[in-house]
């Protein structure tokens, strides 16, 4: 093409802006492209030594109940200013101080919370307080009611995945505060996991809803049930042995945008490549190891939480049997015939 073309092609596409108009055949090949491209980032961070000592610099800085709630954005650098980890989904890290509360509201993004340090916080969703103890998985789906509180004496952090991007990129955004600070209890502890959670349901019980009527998972059950099967079986060659928390009423995952699992690595255990189409975010539970990620080696002890952008090739490398809890935007792209993962030599 010489330069005149060029030119005549560049004053035709600069007339064209004021009239919201655009040529696509300058951008096709970066939207229909042959394989997934993210502009997300392996990204990890440290708990220990960097996120927390930040986190606790929040809590003298600002209250739970002025911030509404307490919240360092774990921000993909790669997708700055977009409040995201994932393209699809939030991260952040919230922290409660003894004695304070995060006031009850309600909105159409759904999240889920694993708790990362800490024991003697809850969460109440619909009415029904959730003690909240390291490791445990707990949902507050779409247009629940929720607060946090915490009654204990030091302080409780943990991890919270939200789907804001994928209601930002849907425009239907709905959120309200309550007329009270905490709700009145309308059922008792336990209550939920009792008679939806105990492999049996009500009788003539029907769900209403999309998400899991279990709303807090205990890590003790999960962490029992992955040691029986590691105890009595083969890991899978690049997942160990995992297991992904359920709505009981469906089999389908606990809320209808966001998927989680919990997973054991054997000790000498190295897991084969793997890539697949959802971005994930990983926090390490128990152990230490490392993560390759293309050429990014990101080494890792409990708590820290690193990000597998979509179609990213990685494989894990724990130092002795490790624990890995992840979350991703599995459950939409499923849905919608879109997920799509790969095997080394596949
Ligand atoms: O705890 O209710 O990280 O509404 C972002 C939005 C936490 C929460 C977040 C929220 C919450
Ligand atoms: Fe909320």
């Amino acid at each position: 093409m010489n330069d005149s073309i060029a030119a005549d092609r560049q004053h035709f596409y600069d007339q064209l802006g004021p009239h919201s108009l655009a040529p696509l055949w300058e951008r096709l090949h970066t939207l229909v492209t042959r394989a997934p491209t993210t502009p997300a980032v392996p990204v990890l961070w440290d708990y220990d030594n960097v996120v927390r000592p930040y986190l606790m610099q929040a809590g003298r800085l600002i209250t739970a109940k002025e911030a509404e709630r307490r919240v360092l954005i774990l921000e993909n650098p790669g997708l700055q200013g977009h409040t995201s980890v994932t393209h699809a989904l939030f991260a952040g890290l919230q922290l409660i101080l003894p004695g304070e509360v995060a006031p009850a509201h309600r909105h159409a993004q759904s999240a889920l919370r694993f708790v990362i340090e800490g024991s003697g916080a809850y969460t109440a969703v619909e009415g029904e307080r959730a003690l909240m103890e390291p490791g445990d998985f707990i949902i507050t789906p779409s247009w629940t009611w929720h607060d946090h509180g915490n009654e204990a004496d030091a302080p409780v952090v943990w991890l919270d995945g939200l789907d804001i991007p994928i209601i930002r990129l849907l425009d239907v955004s709905f959120a309200e505060p309550a007329n009270a600070e905490s709700q009145t209890e309308a059922r008792p502890q336990g209550d939920s996991l009792a008679r939806y959670g105990a492999n049996m349901l009500p009788v003539d019980w029907k769900p209403t809803v999309l998400s899991s009527p279990v709303f807090a998972y205990p890590y003790a059950r999960t962490r029992e049930a992955l040691t029986t099967l590691a105890r009595n079986g083969d890991p899978d060659p690049c997942h160990g042995h995992k297991l992904r928390y359920v709505n009981p009423a469906t089999g389908d995952h606990a809320m209808p945008t966001i998927g989680a699992c919990m997973q054991v690595l054997p000790a000498g255990f190295d897991t084969a490549s793997y890539r697949c189409t959802d971005g994930t975010v990983f926090v390490a539970v128990e152990g230490t190891g490392e993560t390759i990620v293309g050429d990014t080696v990101f080494r890792w002890k409990p708590r820290d939480v690193f990000v597998v952008p979509s179609w990213h090739t990685h494989r894990h490398r724990p130092d002795g049997e490790a624990v890995l809890f992840s979350f991703s935007d599995r459950p939409v792209q499923e849905k919608l015939g879109l997920w799509r993962e790969a095997r080394a030599g596949a």
